[in-house]
Parts: C-alpha cells; sequence; structure tokens
C-alpha cells in the first residue's frame, strides 16, 4: 500500500472529521466517603464533609481511607483521547506533618449513604444503608473481597501532602486510569487514597463534596482531544506500525475474540467486527499520514 497518494480528508466514514473538538474539564466527585478501620465495619461518614488518610489520632491503631469516584464518560465526550489528569483535595487538618498519600484505582463499586459523623469526624458515624465502610462496599450487605478496599496493586499517583493547603495528584498512570474509566463507564470506581498507614496521629483531613466551601471540595480537572482515527498505537502518526496492528485484528474479524485488544480500536465503524469497511476508514486515514 502506497503513503505517497494525495490525502483524502472528511471520508464520510471517517468519523473525526469536524465532529469533535479538544476540550477541557473540571469535574466534581458523585460520591466520596471514609473508610473506617473497625473490627465490625459498621463506620462510615457518607454525607459528612470531611474525608481522611492515614492513621487515626484519638484511635491511633486504625486506618483510615478515602474513596472517591467522578463520573468521567457522563462528562467527557466517548471516543476522546484524554490527555491531562489532576486530581486536587484540600487538606483542611490541623496536622502539618507532611504525609505521602497515594491513589490507586479502585475495582469495585461502592456507596455513600446518609452516615454524618460528628465532632470533628476522625471517629467516623454509625454507616447507613449503601456507605462503604471498611469491611463493607454497600453496608450492611455487601463486603470488599479485602478489607480496606479492592484496589490496584500500584499507585497511580502520589503527592506529599502537609498542612491547610490545595494540594493535586498527576501522573501517566492518572491519565492512564481516566482514559480506563471514560472507555469502560460500568468498570468506573474512581479512586482509593492512602496516607501513612504505619505512624499514629498521621492522618490527613480532606474536603468532601459536601463541603459547603465548593472551592475546597475534590476536583479532577480533565484535558482531551479527539482521537485521531486509525492511530493504533496512539503516538499520533498514522503509519506502518498502525497497520501491523489494524492487519491483527482484521484477520480476527470478530470484536468478541479474546485476542483483539480491549475495546477493539480497530472497529472504527463500531458494528463489532473488523472487515472491509474498516479497512477503507484505515486507507483514509493511512493517506493523512499525520494525525489532523
Ligand atoms: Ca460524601
Ligand atoms: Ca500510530
Ligand atoms: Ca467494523
Amino acid at each position: 500500500m502506497s503513503n505517497s497518494a494525495a490525502p483524502i480528508r472528511c471520508l464520510p466514514l471517517l468519523l473525526s472529521c469536524g465532529v469533535a473538538h479538544a476540550g477541557s474539564l473540571s469535574l466534581s466527585p458523585v460520591a466520596d466517603n471514609t473508610l473506617y478501620q473497625s473490627d465490625s465495619g459498621g463506620l462510615s461518614n457518607g454525607a459528612g464533609s470531611a474525608m481522611f488518610a492515614g492513621m487515626n489520632a484519638f484511635d491511633p491503631t486504625t486506618i483510615r481511607r478515602c474513596v472517591m469516584r467522578f463520573d468521567i464518560a457522563g462528562s467527557v465526550p466517548s471516543g476522546m483521547r484524554i490527555t491531562s489528569a489532576v486530581l486536587s483535595l484540600t487538606q483542611i487538618g490541623s496536622n502539618g506533618d507532611p504525609q505521602s498519600c497515594s491513589l490507586y484505582r479502585l475495582l469495585a463499586s461502592w456507596g455513600e449513604g446518609a452516615s454524618t459523623a460528628l465532632g470533628g469526624q476522625g471517629g467516623g458515624a454509625s454507616a447507613s444503608a449503601n456507605d462503604a465502610t471498611w469491611l463493607h462496599r454497600f453496608w450492611p450487605g455487601t463486603t470488599w473481597a479485602t478489607p480496606g478496599g479492592d484496589f490496584a496493586s500500584a499507585a497511580s499517583a502520589t503527592t506529599s501532602v502537609g498542612g491547610f493547603d490545595r494540594f493535586s495528584w498527576s501522573s501517566p498512570e492518572l491519565v492512564a486510569d481516566a482514559q480506563f474509566m471514560l472507555d469502560h463507564p460500568a468498570s468506573d470506581f474512581g479512586w482509593i487514597l492512602r496516607g501513612n498507614e504505619s505512624a499514629p496521629q498521621s492522618a490527613k483531613k480532606f474536603s468532601t463534596r459536601e463541603d459547603l466551601t465548593a472551592s475546597n471540595r475534590p476536583a479532577l480537572v480533565l484535558e482531551y482531544t479527539p482521537r485521531c482515527t486509525g492511530d493504533l498505537n496512539q503516538d499520533d502518526v498514522v503509519e506502518d506500525s498502525d497497520f501491523v496492528l489494524f492487519a491483527t485484528s482484521y484477520n480476527l474479524l470478530d470484536c468478541t475474540d479474546a485476542s483483539i485488544p480491549t475495546g477493539c480500536p480497530a472497529d472504527f465503524n463500531g458494528d463489532g467486527f473488523v472487515d472491509d469497511s474498516d479497512f477503507v476508514v484505515f486507507v483514509a486515514a493511512y493517506n493523512d499520514l499525520v494525525c489532523p
């Protein structure tokens, strides 16, 4: 196949032409909560204005972890490539010692009930229906596979959190998480935030989406750009290495084939098969060579 032919732009089948635009969004969580370590798993703070990560002060052998979820697929147009993801939280606790706090992608759904902790909120409140707890994804009937939450083994982003201030997390792994959540809405369970879990009185206190001061609430800022049709290895050029990837899927044909990459990216027209109509789309993009 020749790459020297005149560019063919905006074929009717080339879905990216003039339809989607780059953009950015700031998302608020659709749910946030604290997992308070306890033997009974009966503590939560679904509707409270604070969430905690680290080891507690007045009950110093117990761990707290924040959970938060954003509706990415409900906010970012499908088919976009996320280019930047920055999650920011406001630390409102009095303990200013710097502590590493790490985000991990959650692997199971969880809930936010009506529980509201009193005072400093570090002790939690009795869990309400559908609250996440240390033991439960949804109190009282549905438990985590592992107490303390089911999450990816590797951290996606880490930031040192000190005193009263706004802190941000960003990394290529966080971008990959957000892309996964956009492409797989049914598996968008958000992130868990873990602080120092080996030193008493290390817990950091963060505003939740229920904080009356809107600027203190958690925010996830995403930047995105239309995917370049045909650029299967996402290096912003459509060339021979993409053709190799296309041909592999083309030979497998059916998107349900277990050997086809997740999401069946070579199925450009979204009909469940990688066949000649997708090849027409690919050739048009290949003639463009460099992504528009
Ligand atoms: Ca909440
Ligand atoms: Ca490419
Ligand atoms: Ca197809």
